[in-house]
């Protein structure tokens, strides 16, 4: 009996820092909200495939609606203005920073926004 009570006592013990744990993953990240100049599919993929390869990323989402990149990301690993600096570089602008110009000459013409 004795020997039952162990190993339902290390039952309740592992489960309860599962979820612990699952809490403080939760809370780990923060999420930040950035205005682009994406264009299409096209654009989203790649602002998105940019942003995930960063340090720190939970996920990313661009809504090409609002063209607005939704981003949660780790405040210890990478910081906002690095975000929006990488998406310069890619071709885009990102809130008050604008593209970089020459990412933004390799970029299909299809994703210009003025397409000459
Ligand atoms: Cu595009």
């Amino acid at each position: 009996m004795k020997r039952y009570f162990g190993i339902f006592l290390a039952l309740i013990l592992t489960v309860s820092l599962a979820n612990i744990s699952a809490r403080a993953e939760e809370t780990k990240f923060q999420t930040v909200k950035i205005q682009t100049s994406a264009v299409c599919d096209n654009c989203k993929t790649r602002i998105e495939k940019a942003v995930n390869k960063l340090d720190g990323i939970q996920k990313s989402d661009l809504d090409l609606e609002t063209k607005i990149i939704t981003i949660s990301y780790d405040p210890a690993k990478v910081n906002v203005e690095k975000i929006k600096t990488l998406i310069t570089k890619t071709g885009y602008d990102a809130d008050e920073m604008k593209a970089d110009k020459k990412a933004y000459t390799k970029l299909p013409s299809c994703c210009k926004v003025d397409s000459e």
